[in-house]
């Protein structure tokens, strides 16, 4: 038996032992903003991300394959708004809008620029470390995504209610959590470790203020102020259609 082709044995029968046990981290993350700290107004508790790194003699699956995730540019919004990649991973950016978009990020996490391109036509951008990348638009102020990047396999983003299922192997790890506008203290009060059993772990519910966010309008890729809209169907200077 060559060393590659033990290699390669020992990792397909890890990874099936790893899909064999694999267990469910269940929980719900409660958003909650100053006089709610219940978390009952608001209805759209979407977007946190969470996460399970391994400590210690967790058991890590093997290396996978290249992943390939989406952000879609669709009605002038980037679809999902949060989208959670393990590092690698190369997103897709299609625009299936009538109009010209240029994704881009120039702050916090990888930094990137696909351009301004055609409706119908698709960048891609492979992201080679962890981090949050804030996703914006050089034509449209309005339009933001996150690309939160993350150094494991094991995340999830939770849904409109808040709801999260993480599958990992059984075994021992930091559990932590992000959301846009909440602040680095506040998330770090929810950081834990904890040990996922055969059968699974239930965490019940945890809150999340938004205190201390503020607003704030972002630049355009050039650092500079985004200009006052103009009609969507202009020609822009310097691209062929
Ligand atoms: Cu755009």
């Amino acid at each position: 038996m060559t060393l590659r082709w033990r290699t390669s044995f020992s990792a397909a029968v890890a990874l099936a032992a790893a899909r064999a046990t694999a267990a469910t981290l269940s929980g719900t993350v409660l958003l909650t903003s100053a006089g709610d700290s219940g978390g009952r107004k608001i209805r759209d508790h979407s977007g946190v991300v969470v996460w399970l790194e391994p400590q210690g003699a967790a058991p890590m699956a093997p290396p996978a394959a290249p992943r390939r995730a989406v952000m879609e540019q669709r009605n002038k919004t980037f679809l999902p708004h949060v989208l959670a990649v393990e590092v690698g991973t190369t997103v897709d950016f299609p625009n299936l809008d009538p109009i010209f978009h240029n994704a881009f990020s120039n702050y916090d996490g990888q930094v990137f620029d696909v351009h301004l391109y055609p409706p119908h036509t698709t960048r891609r951008v492979q992201f080679k470390r962890p981090g949050m990348v804030r996703v914006f638009c050089n034509i449209h102020a309005t339009m933001s995504a996150v690309i939160a990047v993350l150094p494991t396999p094991y995340f999830a983003v939770t849904g409109v209610d808040g709801r999260f299922e993480i599958q990992a192997p059984p075994g021992t790890y930091r559990f932590q959590v992000w959301h846009e506008r909440s602040q680095a203290e506040i998330l770090s009060k929810l950081e834990r470790q904890l040990t996922v059993p055969g059968d699974g772990l239930l965490l019940g519910e945890l809150r999340l203020a938004d205190e201390g966010f503020l607003a704030v309008p972002h630049k355009n890729k050039y650092g500079r102020d985004y200009p006052v809209q103009r009609d969507e169907h202009v020609y822009y200077p310097g691209v062929r259609r």
